[in-house]
C-alpha cells in the first residue's frame, strides 16, 4: 500500500482526548525501544511521522495517526523499560483498559517484539487482552538485521512458541534498517481491516 497522507491526529494523555472518528483502528504495542515508531515511519515511507529516539519510554501517550482516512494507527507507549515508576505502570494499565474496554473501532493488534529476545509476560498480557476482545493479532519481529542468518529461524520459532501463536496469526520478520517486511505488514493490516468490512 502506498500511503499518501498520513498525519498525527493527536497524542492523547487520556480518553477525553481520543479523536472523534469512525475509522477502524489498528493498535501497535510492544516493549519500549523495540522499534514501534520506526516501523510506523518505515511502512508509511515517512522520515519523521513518529518520534524515534534513544530514550526508552519517550512515547508516553496514545498517538493516533490517520492513514489516508482509511484507518487509524494507534501507537501505544512502550512498556517494560527499566526506569518505569509504579505510578507510571498503573497509569499505563488504566490507559490500556480504557482503550480495550471502551474503544469500539479497535480491529487489530500488532505486537512488536525485538527478534533478538524472548517475548515477555507483558507481551503475552497484551495478546490476551486482544484475544479477549476478539481483535485480530499479528506479531512483527523487528531488528531482524541484527540477527545472524543462522539465528533467524530459531528466534522466530521461540517467539511463536512463547506467544502461543496460532497458524492464523502471522509472525512477520521485519527491519526498518533494511526496509524488510513492509509488504507483509501491510498484508496483515489489510487483513485486519477486511475482516471489519465482512462483519
Ligand atoms: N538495527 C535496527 N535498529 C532499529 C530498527 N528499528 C528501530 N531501531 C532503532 O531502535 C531504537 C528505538 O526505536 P523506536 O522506533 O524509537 O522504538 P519504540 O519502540 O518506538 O520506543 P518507545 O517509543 O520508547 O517505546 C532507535 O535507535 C532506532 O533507530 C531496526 O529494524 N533495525
Ligand atoms: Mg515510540
Amino acid at each position: 500500500m502506498e500511503v499518501k497522507n498520513p498525519f498525527l491526529v493527536i497524542s492523547a494523555p487520556s480518553k477525553e482526548s481520543w479523536p472523534e472518528s469512525n475509522l477502524p483502528e489498528i493498535v501497535m504495542a510492544g516493549r519500549s525501544n523495540v522499534g514501534k515508531s520506526s516501523l510506523i515511519n518505515t511502512i508509511t515511507r515517512r522520515k519523521n511521522l513518529a518520534y524515534v529516539g534513544n530514550t526508552p519510554g519517550k512515547t508516553r501517550l496514545l498517538n493516533f495517526f490517520n492513514i489516508d482516512d482509511v484507518f487509524m494507527l494507534v501507537d501505544v507507549p512502550g512498556y517494560g523499560y527499566a526506569n518505569a515508576s509504579k505510578e507510571m505502570l498503573i497509569k499505563f494499565g488504566e490507559m490500556m483498559e480504557d482503550y480495550f474496554g471502551g474503544r469500539s473501532q479497535k480491529k487489530g493488534l500488532l505486537i512488536i517484539v525485538d527478534s533478538r529476545h524472548k517475548p515477555t509476560e507483558d507481551d503475552l498480557t497484551m495478546i490476551e487482552y486482544a484475544r479477549y476482545h476478539k481483535m485480530k493479532i499479528a506479531v512483527v519481529a523487528t531488528k531482524i538485521d541484527k540477527l545472524k542468518r543462522n539465528d533467524i529461524k530459531k528466534n522466530l520459532e521461540r517467539i511463536r512458541l512463547t506467544l502461543e501463536l496460532s497458524d492464523e496469526e502471522p509472525l512477520i520478520p521485519f527491519s526498518s534498517e533494511k526496509r524488510q517486511g513492509i509488504d507483509s505488514v501491510w498484508r496483515a493490516i489489510e487483513d485486519m481491516l477486511k475482516q471489519q468490512e465482512d462483519e
